[in-house]
């Protein structure tokens, strides 16, 4: 028996205030003093595909009073409480943008910022360029990847490219201070934190413009503070999915900085430019793949044409902004669309959804009418096969059963980007696509907090069955009981890939009920920089719908 809610709540004039339950009836809808507010009964039943069980849907969405309350069925079963109310999502925003600070390498944190979760400063030493004999690199800071001390350059690249493009088409979602070392400089929180992993990146890059893919340790340290773990860290080889996703997000971050820090976003342009020189020169793949014996990340990628896809996009938009001719980027685009590639999606292996958002988005048009087509009708078309697959579950999930791997709460996340996008694009679509875009969107956070059938929010510290044991070194090893808050799972994830997940769970399970929080299950249940800022930039839709009085024209 369960009643699945989003334990953090619902704005009271959004849309889809919805539970899924197992049981069909009438439920009551109650406050704390135990009062009813609303009455209704479930809908029809729904065999659901993603976690094998007849479910129903229970709306309530006719409540509007802002308050505190729980379901409660017929037989005295309650659900978690849940708040009703306005701007419900900036606690669980913020946290999530404020997780990143604690990730940060290279320096102590501090009480003030921190709290209990202090630590003295990590990773001092230079690193070897792995591979050259006695040649070191300065490159203190960036942020920690995820639950291990590595430091990569393409999830970096994704991170900041989420949360640059959150600030820039929700800028009111991003006006809180976060309690950084920063705060109060009279920039946004948001952008403070993202400098922390730009100046990072900027150490990464090679005077040829070639740019290394990752800065880590030859093996995961065993679960200790980071500033115990000594190991030996290396630069390994140049990729170019490293140079373009640099490229792309330095492109990016010059055009947001500029006019908040000049000489840093000159610095970010100059560092584009010569990376693109090096794509240049470099027309052929060069992928990455681990040493032999090494077992910290990889991110290896079989194909860097959307990385380059991002690239041309953002140096294409650069080149507008400075008054450049913008001819040779837009070549690049058209000739790498014309193989047909999928341009709508925001991961680490796939970042030609980035280019969508580029040319989507700018005003400018500079990409010109052909190529903003194309893009176009691709974001629509995905945006419609969501919304088809959000009727084919009990949950609204943009999701099918193949869609849960590893870190599966990044795809749920980036199908609500895709489908923020659809809203935000100029063009032909009417009010009624965009509030279904919406609801879809939605039920997506919903299902992140708590609306799903293993009961967690999967956002540490946000709902009473918030997850509490996520694979992360510093939470494994300060003794302190509880995580810091804003960290989102993997999630559920259909082929176990850690020993205990296999172990545990039995073969055939169906995937969304794949899940354990322990953290021992770094395939279900790590957290990492780029799965908090994908989730960010759904709540800084939803939000920024919120605080902006709904749909702009
Ligand atoms: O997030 C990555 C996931 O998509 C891959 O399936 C998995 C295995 O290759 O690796 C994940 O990335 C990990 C990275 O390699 C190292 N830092 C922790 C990341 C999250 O588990
Ligand atoms: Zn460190």
């Amino acid at each position: 028996m369960a009643i699945m809610v989003n334990q953090v709540g619902y704005e009271a004039e959004g849309p889809g205030k919805k539970a899924v339950v197992s049981r069909p009836g009438s439920y009551a809808l109650k406050n704390m003093a135990g009062e009813t507010v609303w009455q209704g009964e479930t809908g029809t039943a729904v065999q659901d595909p993603l976690c094998g069980e007849t479910l129903y849907s229970l709306d309530f969405g006719s409540v509007r009073a802002a308050g505190k309350y729980y379901l409660e069925d017929g037989q005295g079963e309650r659900s978690d409480t849940f708040i009703i109310g306005r701007d419900v999502y900036a606690g669980v925003h913020n946290a999530m943008i404020k997780a990143l600070y604690f990730q940060r390498c290279g320096c102590a944190l501090e009480e003030t910022y921190a709290g209990p979760y202090i630590h003295a400063a990590c990773h001092m030493e230079d690193s070897q360029i792995y591979g050259v004999e006695g040649q070191t690199l300065e490159a203190r800071g960036g942020w920690h990847d995820a639950g291990d001390y590595g430091r990569y350059i393409t999830p970096g690249a994704v991170t900041v490219g989420h949360l640059l493009y959150a600030y820039k088409l929700y800028p009111g979602a991003f006006e809180e201070e976060l309690n950084i070392p920063e705060s109060s400089n009279g920039v946004a929180d948001v952008l403070n934190e993202c400098r922390y992993e730009l100046e990072w990146m900027l150490k990464m890059q090679r005077k040829d413009g070639g740019v290394y893919h990752k800065l880590t340790a030859w093996s995961h340290a065993p679960f200790v503070m980071p500033e115990e773990d000594k190991d030996p860290f290396y630069a390994y080889s140049v990729s170019s999915l490293a140079v373009a996703d640099f490229c792309a997000c330095m492109a990016l971050a010059s055009g947001v900085y500029h006019g908040v820090d000049q000489a840093f976003a000159d610095r970010m342009e100059a560092a584009a430019r010569l990376s693109w020189q090096w794509l240049e020169k470099n027309p052929e793949p060069l992928l990455f793949a681990n040493p032999e014996g090494s077992n910290t990340g990889e991110y290896g990628d079989g194909a860097d044409a959307d990385e380059r896809l991002w690239a041309a996009a953002e140096m294409m938009l650069l080149a507008a902004r400075k008054g450049e001719n913008a001819g040779t980027y837009r070549d690049v685009l058209r000739k790498i669309l014309d193989t047909g590639l999928k341009v709508t999606d925001f991961g680490w292996t796939d970042v030609a959804g980035f280019a969508a958002l580029a040319v989507l988005t700018d005003s400018g048009k500079t990409a010109g009418e052909e190529i903003q087509g194309v893009f176009r009708k691709a974001v629509l078309a995905e945006a419609e096969r969501l919304v088809h697959l959000s009727t084919e579950n009990a949950f609204g999930m943009a999701m099918e059963a193949e869609d849960f791997c590893w870190g599966s709460n990044m795809v749920v996340t980036n199908r609500g980007i895709l489908l923020a996008l659809a809203c935000e694009m100029p063009g032909e679509q009417t009010a009624s696509f965009r509030a279904r875009y919406r609801e879809v969107i939605q039920a997506q956070i919903d299902y992140l907090l708590g609306k799903n059938i293993t009961g967690y929010s999967f956002v540490t510290g946000f709902g009473e069955h918030a997850y509490r044991y996520p694979h992360l070194r510093t939470t494994a090893a300060d003794g302190i009981d509880d995580p810091m808050a804003g960290w989102v799972s993997g999630g559920p994830n259909g082929r176990p890939g850690d020993e205990l997940a296999i172990r545990m769970i039995p073969a055939g399970t169906p995937p969304m009920k794949c899940y354990l929080d322990r953290e021992e299950c770094y395939s279900l249940n790590e957290m990492t920089i780029y799965w908090n800022s994908s989730a960010v930039f759904v709540t800084a839709f939803l939000r920024g719908r919120e605080l902006t009085g709904g749909v702009k024209a």
